[in-house]
C-alpha cells in the first residue's frame, strides 16, 4: 500500500455533508467488517489520489497523439506511460488502456472480432462464466450466436477433450476462456491449441486472475491468447475499470471498437490510476501479496472442508474457494444475508447439480489487511458458525470480526 488515505470524506463534508454523510457510512462497514467477495479489494491511497484527481476535466476521445480534442500533450505523456506500464507488466504487445470496465473490454473485442450473428463460444455464467461471454440476458447472447461450454457436474472441472468436441462442432469465430467462478488453474496453452484447430481467434478474460498473473502466481495468458481483458480492481488492486492486451495484429481494430465503438472519452483520471496500479504491481511486495492470497485461499479450503463444508473441485489454486452447502441445508444467498448481518460479505451462487447453492469466497480484500492462515481458519470458523445458527452465535461470530478488524485496521 503506497500513501497515507486523504480525507477525502472529511473534505466533503463541507459542501455536501449528505454524501459525505453516506460514504462515511461505508467506510465504517468496510473498516470493521470482513471483505470476502473474491472480486474485491482496497485500492492504495496512491490509486484513489490518482482517481480524485483534474485529470477528470479533461477531454481525451482518441489514442495518444491522435485525438479529438485540442490540449492532450499531458493526458497523451500519461496515458503512453499507462500502455507501457501495461506491456511490462503482463509481457504484451499492445495495450488499450481506456475500457471503462471489464465488461466493456470484452463489449470492445467482441465487436472488434465478430459481425452480428457470428459464432461465439465461452463458459456458461451458470457453471462460472462471465455474463459477457454470451448469458442469453446480455447484449452478447442477444447480438451473438452462442455455444457455451460447462464443468464436468461430477467434479467441478473444465472438461477439455469435451470443450474440443464442441468447438470442432460449433466452428466459433471467438473462442473465450476466463471465469468469474472457478477456483482451478485454467489451461490456457489447451486452449489455445483448440482455438488453432477451429481458426477462433483466442481471447482470455483475466479479471478474476490479474493481479495473481502480474505477480507470478499464477500461468499468464498473455503468450497464448491473441487478446486478453481484464479489470484493474480486483487481485490487480487498482482503480475500477478494465483493460485489453493484444497483439500487435489487433490493436488497431481493438481501439476503434473501443472508441468510437463503444465508448466516448476515455476517464483520464481512472487511466492514470490504472498507471499507479501498475506499477504498484510490478514491486517485490506485490509478488509477495499475491504469493499470500493464494496460499491463503488454501488455508480457509482446508480450514471449510474441516468445518464440514463440500469444497467445489477439492480445493483451490487461486484466491477464491467455492463451498457447496447442500450438508448445511441453507441456500447460498440464505448463507451470505446472515453473513452480512455478521459483518461478513460473500456472495451466494448457484452450483451445477446442487440444490441449495454455495459460496464464494476470496482472500485478496483480506490478505491486503494483511491476514494469514491463523486468520482464515478463524474466518472458516465464522463462516460455519453463521451457517449453523445456533443461538448466540451471531455474538461470537460478531466479536471474532471485531478482534481480526482491530489487529488488521483497514489503510491503519
Ligand atoms: N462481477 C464480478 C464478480 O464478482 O466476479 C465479475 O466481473
Amino acid at each position: 500500500m503506497q500513501g497515507k488515505l486523504l480525507d477525502s470524506i472529511g473534505f466533503l463534508k463541507e459542501f455536501d455533508p449528505a454524501i459525505a454523510e453516506t460514504m462515511e457510512r461505508e467506510f465504517i462497514r468496510q473498516k470493521d467488517g470482513l471483505e470476502l467477495i473474491a472480486s474485491e479489494n482496497y485500492a492504495s491511497p496512491a490509486v484513489m489520489a490518482a482517481m480524485g484527481s483534474i485529470l477528470t476535466n479533461k477531454y481525451a476521445e482518441g489514442i495518444p497523439g491522435d485525438r479529438h480534442y485540442g490540449g492532450c500533450q499531458f493526458v497523451d505523456e500519461m496515458e503512453s506511460l499507462c500502455i507501457e506500464r501495461a506491456k511490462a507488466l503482463f509481457g504484451a504487445e499492445c495495450a488499450n488502456v481506456q475500457p471503462h470496465s471489464g465488461s466493456q473490454a470484452n463489449a470492445a473485442v467482441e465487436l472488434a472480432i465478430l459481425q452480428p450473428g457470428d459464432t461465439m463460444m465461452g463458459m456458461d455464467p451458470g457453471s462460472g462464466g462471465h455474463m459477457t461471454h454470451g448469458d442469453a440476458t446480455n447484449y452478447s447472447g442477444t447480438y451473438y450466436n452462442v455455444v457455451s461450454y460447462g464443468v464436468d457436474p461430477q467434479n467441478g472441472l473444465l472438461d477439455y477433450d469435451r470443450i474440443r468436441d464442441q468447438a470442432k462442432k460449433a466452428q466459433p469465430k471467438l473462442l473465450i476462456a476466463g471465469a468469474s467462478a472457478y477456483p482451478r488453474q485454467i489451461d490456457f496453452q489447451i486452449f489455445a491449441d483448440i482455438a488453432r484447430e477451429v481458426g477462433a481467434v483466442f481471447m482470455v478474460d483475466m479479471a478474476h486472475i490479474a493481479g495473481l498473473v502480474a505477480g507470478g502466481a499464477h500461468m499468464n495468458p498473455v503468450p497464448y491468447a491473441d487478446i486478453v481483458t481484464t479489470t484493474t480492481h480486483k487481485t490487480l488492486r487498482g482503480p475500477r475499470g478494465g483493460l485489453i492486451l493484444c497483439r500487435e495484429e489487433f490493436i488497431d481494430r481493438i481501439n476503434d471498437a473501443v472508441f468510437p465503438g463503444i465508448q466516448g472519452g476515455p476517464l483520464e483520471h481512472i487511466v492514470a490510476a490504472k498507471a499507479v496500479c501498475f506499477r504498484e504491481a510490478a514491486e517485490d511486495s506485490f509478488k509477495t501479496y499475491t504469493r499470500n492470497v493464494v496460499k491463503n485461499a488454501k488455508v480457509l479450503a482446508e480450514a471449510l472442508s474441516d468445518e464440514g463444508f463440500d469444497i467445489v473441485t477439492g480445493g483451490t489454486d487461486n484466491h477464491m474457494v467455492l463451498a457447496d452447502l447442500q450438508s448445511f441445508g441453507v441456500s447460498g444467498h440464505g448463507l451470505q444475508n446472515k453473513m452480512d448481518a455478521n459483518n461478513i460479505t460473500l456472495n451466494g451462487l448457484s452450483l451445477p447439480g446442487s440444490a441449495t447453492g454455495g459460496i464464494r469466497v476470496g482472500t485478496p480484500a483480506v490478505t491486503t489487511r494483511g491476514m494469514g492462515e491463523a486468520e482464515m481458519k478463524q474466518i472458516a470458523r465464522c463462516i460455519a458458525l453463521t451457517a449453523r445458527d445456533f443461538p448466540g452465535t451471531t455474538d461470537e461470530v460478531k466479536a471474532i470480526v471485531k478482534s481480526l478488524c482491530e489487529k488488521y485496521p483497514l489503510y491503519g
